[in-house]
């Protein structure tokens, strides 16, 4: 049978490799973003099998309209990939801009909702289907400046464990992709506001992940037998790991 899979920020970095890859498996994608003319170049390279949408995930109404209102085709959704997201900015809290808090509450967490209450009930009257949220390592680790980014990633690790209470018997998998450092997006240019170099100093010296490792991820954990759940999926690449505590010592060196 044909999947039908519906991602969300898939006109850039994870979201487009992950449409390329379902659609080479085989997959009909439905490939949702903001900028449609990405979309378009995508789905150029696969024709009648990946569906453009413009959508923004933060719209709850304009996601319940895109999704009660897909060609036939491309109806009956399998597959969501909910991994529209984005950081913004690496301040401190106490320096941070609010209105970058709520860009990505409202994208990483609001939109992730939106999407996911759209899409199950649909899944869930046929028997079958499989939700994949992109969470990150930030959701588990902190890190200075990760304050609102690592706890929407919290929040969708924990949304993807509770989903799958929810849908205890119903045949609905869930599995939560939690990648480390990934290069090849528009991922740390989004979060530095444009500032490529800035940007680009992040994976300077290093291999991080890529796209195509993301995908792999997806297609794999997707790809298992019917009776078969991947819970959760943390990758990073070699070259990241962990760090001590910090200790701040301000106290006087005894003589
Ligand atoms: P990109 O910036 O390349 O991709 C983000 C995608 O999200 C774009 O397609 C963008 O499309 C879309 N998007 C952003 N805001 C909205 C919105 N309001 N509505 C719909 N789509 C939106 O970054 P990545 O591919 O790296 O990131 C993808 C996901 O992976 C994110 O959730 C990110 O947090 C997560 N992640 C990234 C890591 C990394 O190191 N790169 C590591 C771990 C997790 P458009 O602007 O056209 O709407
Ligand atoms: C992005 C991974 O380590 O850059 O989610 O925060 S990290």
């Amino acid at each position: 049978m044909t999947t039908t899979a519906f991602v969300t920020g898939a006109s850039t970095g994870f979201g487009a490799a992950i449409t390329r890859r379902l659609a080479a498996d085989g997959a009909r994608v439905v490939a949702s973003a903001r900028r449609v003319d990405l979309l378009v170049k995508v789905a150029t390279d696969y024709p009648n099998t990946v569906h453009p949408l413009a959508l923004d995930v933060r719209d709850r109404t304009a996601v319940e309209r895109a999704i009660a209102t897909l060609p036939a085709a491309f109806a009956e959704i399998d597959l969501l990939v909910n991994n529209a997201g984005l950081a913004k900015g690496l301040q401190p809290a106490h320096d941070a801009d609010p209105d970058d808090w709520d860009q990505m509450l409202d994208t990483n967490c609001r939109g992730l909702m939106y999407c996911t209450r759209a899409i199950l009930p649909g899944m869930v009257a046929r028997g079958r289907g499989h939700v994949v949220n992109v969470g990150s390592v930030a959701g588990t680790y902190p890190y200075p400046g990760g304050n609102v980014y690592g706890a929407t990633k919290a929040f969708v690790h924990q949304f993807s464990q509770n989903l799958r209470s929810d849908l205890h018997g119903t045949g609905v998998r869930v599995t939560c992709v939690e990648p480390g450092m990934c290069g090849d997006t528009e991922f740390s240019t989004v979060r530095f506001d444009g500032d490529r170099e800035r940007a680009d100093a992040v994976y300077a010296g290093m291999r991080p992940l890529g796209p195509a490792d993301i995908a792999e991820a997806v297609s794999w954990a997707t790809s298992q037998p019917a009776h078969v759940n991947i819970n959760v999926i943390e990758l990073m690449p070699v070259a990241q790991s962990f760090a001590p505590f910090q200790v701040h010592r301000d106290l006087p060196t005894p003589a």
